[in-house]
């Protein structure tokens, strides 16, 4: 709770150019919570550094990560949008927390398995700690819910645990948070393997739809997508391709799976990856523009992600102050 209000938090890594998974799962939601709840949006920039990063890039998305936020709707007056690393208390809640999680239980994540497959040369202690850094983020600011992709839900689930296990000896120290999944943009699909997640860090770029892509290149993703050699549009077991763009235009129009079956009847692969192309990039343009515009004024970004670090500052010491004197921590002022 934050002034009688239910808080809502959530972050995106600039590890890459963010995607149409990004958007569908993560940020378009974030706004719908603005009003009901208190919010904290986050850069987590701490979480990007698990992989190697090109510092250059890491800044330009950083600058660019806060700015989507603003384009894809979320008032900084009224949500408290910041950068991970401007806090440092993400950092020291997670030390805390790092005693409080089991070995066993970082090696049961998913996530760090796929990511330890993906980087067998850096398989580093943050990246199998992810997981702490992520429930510190939550934890410190009392958070209600956490609106992620169904990727992410692991993770919430842990820090449900850790949390838990640090009320039992400390009562009353942390919401519990819960993990809110879109029903739709649950998990969007790489379009070159429909098996497997859509990524901003995927080298493929053909098989990601970036949020900043033009419309021929958004067009012409979608006419390469990989579907099957059935020629029905229709939503089934063992069409994943397919399955993914009924997904995908779903998200953006808001139809159902049937009325799109009804819609594209009798309908080729070839008309039916169009329309898809065509609903994303008109869904994506008004961001676009809105984007270049928040960018365009570097300064005011400035001010807004300080503004947002400060206000966050205020919360997240109470929290973690708040565990330090429950732990024993010595504190003098
Ligand atoms: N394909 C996806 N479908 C639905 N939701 C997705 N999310 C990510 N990909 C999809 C959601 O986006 C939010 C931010 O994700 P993140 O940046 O914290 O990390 P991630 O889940 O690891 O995303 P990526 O794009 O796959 O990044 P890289 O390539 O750097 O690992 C989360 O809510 C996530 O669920």
């Amino acid at each position: 709770m934050f002034n009688g209000q239910k808080v809502s938090f959530s972050g995106i890594q600039p590890s890459g150019n963010l995607t149409i998974g990004n958007y569908l799962g993560a940020l378009k939601n974030f706004s719908s919570y603005s009003e009901q709840y208190k919010c904290f949006y986050c850069v987590v920039d701490s979480h990007a550094i698990t992989v190697r990063q090109v510092p250059a890039e890491l800044r330009r998305r950083t600058y660019e990560t806060l700015a989507l936020y603003m384009a894809a709707g979320l008032d900084p007056e009224k949500n408290t949008l910041y950068v991970q690393s401007h806090v440092h208390e993400h950092a020291e809640l997670a030390w805390i927390l790092n005693c409080f999680t089991m070995f066993g239980e970082l090696s049961r994540m998913t996530q760090f398995k796929d990511k330890s497959a993906k980087h067998a040369d850096n398989i580093n202690a943050g990246l199998f700690t992810y997981p702490v850094l992520m429930a510190s983020d939550i934890l410190l600011y009392q958070t209600d819910v956490v609106p992620v992709g169904v990727d992410q839900k692991q993770h919430v689930e842990l820090c449900r645990d850790i949390a838990e296990r640090v009320n039992q000896i400390y009562p009353d120290m942390f919401t519990i948070p819960e993990p809110i999944i879109s029903t739709t943009g649950r998990k969007i699909m790489s379009l070159a393997d429909p098996m497997k997640k859509m990524s901003k860090s995927d080298e493929n770029t053909n098989a990601v739809v970036y949020i900043l892509d033009d419309k021929d290149t958004i067009i012409r993703k979608f006419k390469r997508a990989v579907t099957d050699s059935d020629m029905e549009i229709r939503y089934a077991e063992g069409k994943d391709g397919i399955n993914n763009l009924i997904n995908i235009y779903a998200c953006f129009t808001g139809k159902s799976n049937e009325e799109i079956e009804r819609e594209f009847a009798g309908k080729g692969y070839g008309d039916f990856k169009m329309a898809v192309g065509e609903v994303c990039a008109d869904a994506l343009a008004p961001v676009q523009a809105r984007f270049n515009e928040i960018l365009d004024d570097k300064t005011a970004l400035e001010v807004q992600m300080k503004k947002g670090a400060e206000e966050a500052s205020y919360v997240a010491r109470r929290t973690l102050s708040k565990l330090q004197k429950k732990l024993g921590f010595v504190q003098v002022r």
